[in-house]
């Protein structure tokens, strides 16, 4: 089930609003001495191709937002910890300042929410004198808010309050807790007052337990969820990321915090790529993808000269010299897309220094609007572009029609190829896909991988066909039985929802999917192709191509060695299926008898995820 749409017209911010709050935080928050711990939840489990290396050396932007918006309204001691470099931080033990932080907060994507619970957990250990107001978000939080109420491992002890939003919501409620917090009061309690007064019920964005029993052992006996957020059109409202940098906990084997954040003169050693926001949302509608819901329908900006000035002040305050936008579709709109470029290819600082020779950068775009820009290339390329991830999906438009075709797709990489721009495509294997089909057709995954390799693409991502909450497929795909919920008696958990996993197939042997993306991971990226890449470092993208394999050769081994004991369960072991959704087993409400929008898609008092499974002998593809 998608997000549903606010009413037309309604979808997003009045122009100003972010700025005017983030000034009245600012007067306010002198009179507060608080201090904050935002930790970032990261499953380890999770690394492997395609993502090996991005995933660690890469400090996500969430976490950065959200403590880039503390430190903005005044509340500089804040920290943010990564679980990618602190595997062992444990939130019982976490001192700021020399104390308990005020506020905990938890920023989660779905596969790692195993990690997120636990982190949950660990702070709710603290005693409740003590205890720090628990706040988590992230797009988890969005998609699904009541699974983080919900998990069978901590027997409905959640967070005090889930945000279904963006800075604006996460603002808005820190502004109405402060307004009720006494002096010396915690933040828990004035939050506890807020919620009884009712001051929550006004900020679409968020999802509070209630019960007689929260305050005390935190077991809720229902959710109310105040709707769908409103969203920020301007991006140039938001607080610079440069704040947000300031705030991350050096990396560490132990379970408590450092005495102080990285010095800036570091921190591109621990995180040498920075995402950086440009744009949100899409235009197109693909069944299986979230993102235009979540939008809207929207595709929101930032101006150009904000998009440089981030880039000019990140590169002079850390070093930073390399980027990935957080775009959906960054070349979404053409006149937009040439006039960041524009600005990027000739944008000076410091008294005439280009931006373009100090900072590289990449994002992900489609192959459709790559082509309406086909004769722009150069110019993206001397904005300082040097890679592009393409949703390729299936080349033959077979399982997904966004316009793509073997000729599209090979005319799109080959003109990025020509610009010195590497085309990095995302490509999904699914039911109906064999691992290679005869007679000249293209239909099959290594026949596409040929063809891509000879298009010039620099990588290669193969991920199955996965349900992705928040889209209109997914419902649907787990009452068709396709969902895996156990495989020889193995539970798919969180972090297998990564699409490196056969996790909902009808095919008759999942197991050959599973072994399909091995092979075409070791098609792609193998010693040979390594020497052929060699040989070709005169081309336009020098030796980035033999970079990427070596990356992927290391990836690979990781993914293989995840991933083989799953393919043999699916091969030799008993296969249970889900039957139905995630579901809640806490009531969720909206406000004023309206229907909760962030329910899940089959709402059933009081029955357990992991009992959803059956049985199946297994349908034929
Ligand atoms: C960049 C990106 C990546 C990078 C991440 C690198 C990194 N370390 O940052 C890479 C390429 C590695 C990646 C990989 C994957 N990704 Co990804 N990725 C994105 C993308 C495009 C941008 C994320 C981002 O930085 N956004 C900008 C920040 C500012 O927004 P944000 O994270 O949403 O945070 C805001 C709010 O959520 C909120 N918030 C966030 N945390 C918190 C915490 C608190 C306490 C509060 C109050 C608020 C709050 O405030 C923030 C500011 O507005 C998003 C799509 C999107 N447009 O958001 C997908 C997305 C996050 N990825 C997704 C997925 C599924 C994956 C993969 C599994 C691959 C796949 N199968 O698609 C892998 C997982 C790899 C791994 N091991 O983690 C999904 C997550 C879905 C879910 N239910 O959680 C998303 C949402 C895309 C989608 N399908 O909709 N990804
Ligand atoms: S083109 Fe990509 S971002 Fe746009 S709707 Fe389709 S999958 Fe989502």
């Amino acid at each position: 089930m998608e997000l549903p749409r606010r009413n037309r017209g309604d979808e997003l911010l009045p122009p100003g609003e972010l700025n005017a709050l983030r000034k009245r935080l600012r007067t306010t928050a002198a009179r507060h001495d608080l201090a904050t711990v935002i930790a970032c939840a990261f499953d380890h489990r999770t690394r492997m191709l395609p993502f090996i290396y991005a995933d660690t050396r890469m400090a996500p932007a969430g976490v950065r937002a959200i403590g880039a918006a503390m430190a903005d309204a005044g509340f500089t001691k804040t920290r943010i910890v990564l679980q990618q470099w602190n595997r062992n931080f444990n939130p019982a033990r976490m001192r700021l300042d020399g104390r308990v932080p005020d506020l905990f907060m938890v920023s989660t994507m779905g596969m790692h929410s195993d990690c997120a619970l636990a982190l949950i957990r660990d702070a709710r250990q603290i005693d409740a004198a003590h205890r720090p107001l628990i706040i988590a978000g992230g797009s988890h939080a969005v998609y699904e808010p009541f699974r983080l109420f919900a998990d069978e491992r901590s027997s409905r002890h959640g967070p005090d309050v889930v945000v279904t939003g963006e800075e604006f919501v996460f603002l808005s409620l820190l502004e109405v807790i402060l307004s009720f917090r006494g002096k010396g009061e915690s933040m828990r309690s004035a939050f506890f007052r807020a919620r009884d007064g009712g001051a929550l019920d006004e900020i679409p964005g968020l999802i509070y337990p209630r019960g007689p029993r929260i305050e005390s052992d935190g077991i809720a006996d229902e959710l109310v969820d105040t709707g769908v957020q409103r969203l920020l059109g301007d991006l140039d409202e938001l607080p610079h990321p440069v704040l947000g940098y300031q705030l991350l906990e050096p990396p560490s084997r132990g379970e408590a915090l450092s005495p102080a954040a990285i010095e800036p003169g570091r921190v591109h050693r621990h995180t040498p790529i920075g995402s950086l926001v440009m744009t949100f949302g899409c235009k197109f509608a693909c069944p299986y993808c979230p993102i235009p819901a979540y939008n809207q329908r929207q595709h929101r900006l930032k101006s150009p000269q904000r998009i440089a000035d981030e880039m000019w002040q990140l590169n002079k305050a850390y070093g930073l010299r390399y980027f990935f936008g957080t775009d959906d579709n960054f070349f979404n709109t053409k006149s937009r897309t040439l006039e960041v470029v524009e600005t990027l290819a000739s944008a000076e600082f410091d008294g005439g220094v280009p931006l373009r020779k100090k900072v590289r950068w990449s994002t992900e775009v489609t192959v459709h609007d790559t082509l309406v820009l086909k004769e722009h290339l150069p110019l993206v390329r001397r904005a300082g572009c040097r890679a592009l991830w393409l949703g390729v999906e299936d080349m033959t438009a077979t399982l997904v029609k966004k316009g793509q075709s073997v000729d599209k797709t090979t005319e799109a990489f080959r003109a990025l190829r020509g610009a010195g721009i590497c085309p990095m495509p995302m490509m999904m294997h699914h039911d109906s896909q064999p691992l290679y089909s005869r007679g000249g057709s293209a239909y099959g995954l290594l026949n596409q991988i040929r063809l891509l390799r000879k298009a010039g693409a620099v990588s290669l991502q193969v991920l199955m066909m996965t349900p992705s909450p928040g889209t209109k497929l997914y419902a649907e795909t787990y009452e068709k039985g396709l969902v895996l919920g156990r495989a020889g008696g193995r539970e798919v958990r969180p972090y297998m929802h990564d699409g490196n996993y056969v996790i909902a197939s009808s095919h008759a042997r999942p197991w050959r999917k599973q072994l399909n993306m091995l092979v075409g991971y070791l098609y792609f990226y193998n010693p040979i192709a390594l020497v052929g890449t060699l040989l070709e470092r005169k081309s336009k993208v020098g030796i980035k191509p033999a970079g990427m394999q070596l990356v992927g050769m290391m990836g690979l081994i990781q993914t293989i060695r995840r991933t083989a004991g799953w393919a043999l369960r699916l091969m030799f072991q008993r296969i249970e299926r889900h039957t139905q959704p995630p579901v809640s087993p806490i009531p969720i409400r909206g406000i004023g008898g309206a229907p909760a929008t962030h329910a899940p898609p089959v709402l059933v008092s009081l029955s357990i995820p992991s009992r959803t499974h059956r049985e199946t002998s297994l349908p034929v593809a």
